[in-house]
């Protein structure tokens, strides 16, 4: 489908170092060096589930991955990014029944709010940016090579991954089964299904259910189920082995784990990293469609908010930490975004060299955008002097730091 219209990015006159990120499989900050000779990046990021308008949580998690597309490129590499719409499953269709709207016209409709968000807070397009619907025959291909390795069987007409075909589960999640049998039906598994060979294998394709959408397979008519969805989706665009699969930190199990899993038996590798942005939560609990706690990025711009000012409270907090939405933080944000542009207005400043190197610096060593922001914040306050000296020595300070801004951070200011 078609993606959003991205942003043009000024190219800065330095060059940053290679990106570092902490993987969730291995624990450990990790160099996220392409290994294309083409030296190009390739990033999947799980998408929407279209079926509530985007909130904050999905929005920082955008904004963090953006941040990684940002730092890729600015450290010389072109990037080839891939991201899901999840515009079939359980909980867009009991949406859809509930309010009454016809599913596909509700997908379509969120998804194109998310467009609209997402242009707004400055966010590269994907590349490749893929609905679940039209990758069925991806999604069958996929499961017709899990076949062929032997890890698939039938439940009533339901098709299941057997978990235990492949020797490295658990490796990308690093959880315990406890843990797993634990998290596992909150995240849309089925551990108590009789029939299953162990509680943990999940769906690969679900049989038609009256009033259902179905498509025509080779396994009889149904949908696909949500982890091959995206394990088939990033092969197709990315191919094996490619570099980072990023999605907010609910994501790391089952989801990641099962994406993986699949990928391996099929015979490829997947990610060599798993990153994983931390949940924004929102009057004490997980921002969540499911329970309604949430704060929404149109209905912020409809209120005439500043999407610079948006993107600056998300900035403001690394991307994998955990932290709750104020609007206290949104209201520090405009008049910081104020005092920003008031600054940059001057032309000259305080010398922007070394801001230019330490942010980029910053930002490669695990998406530091908190220490950029400060570090901009330093400018800012040299270029105005709250001090009472006021540093105007240089005189395309300006020019250089808006160019950082924009290019870096995906503030345009
Ligand atoms: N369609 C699937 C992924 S294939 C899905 O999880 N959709 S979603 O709409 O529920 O979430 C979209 C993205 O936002 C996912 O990467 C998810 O991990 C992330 N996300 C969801 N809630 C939050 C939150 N409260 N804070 C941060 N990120 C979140
Ligand atoms: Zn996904």
């Amino acid at each position: 489908m078609r993606a959003w219209t991205t942003p043009d990015v000024p190219s800065l006159a330095v060059r940053g170092p290679e990106v570092a990120l902490h993987d969730t499989a291995s624990g450990a900050l990790t160099p996220v060096v392409p290994q294309d000779p083409d030296n190009t990046a390739r990033l999947y990021v799980c998408g929407i589930t279209p079926y509530d308008a985007t909130h904050i949580g999905h929005a920082a998690t955008y904004v963090g991955f953006d941040l990684l597309n940002r730092a890729w490129r600015n450290a010389g590499h072109s990037v080839v990014y891939a991201q899901n719409v999840t515009d079939v499953d359980d909980p867009l269709l009991e949406r859809a029944d509930k309010v009454g709207v016809d599913w596909v016209e509700l997908a379509e409709r969120e998804t194109e709010l998310f467009r609209e968000d997402m242009e707004a807070l400055r966010v590269l397009a994907p590349t490749y940016y893929t609905g679940a619907v039209e990758s069925i025959p991806l999604v069958i291909a996929l499961i017709e090579r899990l076949q062929a390795a032997g890890a698939v069987y039938r439940v009533d007409d339901d098709l299941y991954f057997s978990v235990t075909a492949d020797p490295d589960f658990g490796a990308e999640s690093n959880l315990t089964r406890e843990q797993m049998l634990e998290i596992f039906p909150n995240r849309g598994g089925d551990p108590e299904r009789a029939g299953k060979k162990d509680p943990l294998d999940c769906v690969l394709w679900r049989a038609e259910r009256p009033g259902e959408p179905s498509w025509p397979s080779p396994f009889g008519p149904g949908r696909p189920g949500w982890h091959i969805e995206c394990a088939a989706i990033a092969l197709e665009h990315l191919g094996g082995s490619f570099d980072v699969q990023g999605g907010g930190s609910d994501l790391v199990f089952p989801h990641h784990e099962m994406s993986a899993g699949h990928v391996h038996v099929a015979g490829d590798a997947f990610a060599r990293v798993y990153a994983h942005a931390g949940m924004v939560a929102y009057d004490g609990e997980k921002m969540s469609k499911s329970k309604g706690n949430l704060v929404f990025v149109s209905a912020l711009r409809n209120s005439e908010i500043d999407p610079m000012a948006i993107r600056l409270v998300l900035l403001r907090h690394h991307y994998r930490s955990d932290w709750e939405w104020t609007d206290a933080q949104l209201f520090d944000a405009v008049d910081t975004v104020g005092q920003w542009r008031r600054a940059l207005s001057l032309g000259r400043g305080a010398p922007a060299g070394p801001v230019v190197e330490d942010v980029l610096e910053v930002l490669a060593a695990d998406l530091d955008a908190p220490a950029a922001v400060e570090l901009v914040q330093g400018w800012v306050d040299a270029t105005l002097g709250s001090d009472g000296l006021a540093d105007t020595s240089d005189p395309t300070a300006a020019a250089t730091i808006r160019d950082l801004l924009d290019a870096a951070l995906g503030l345009r200011l």
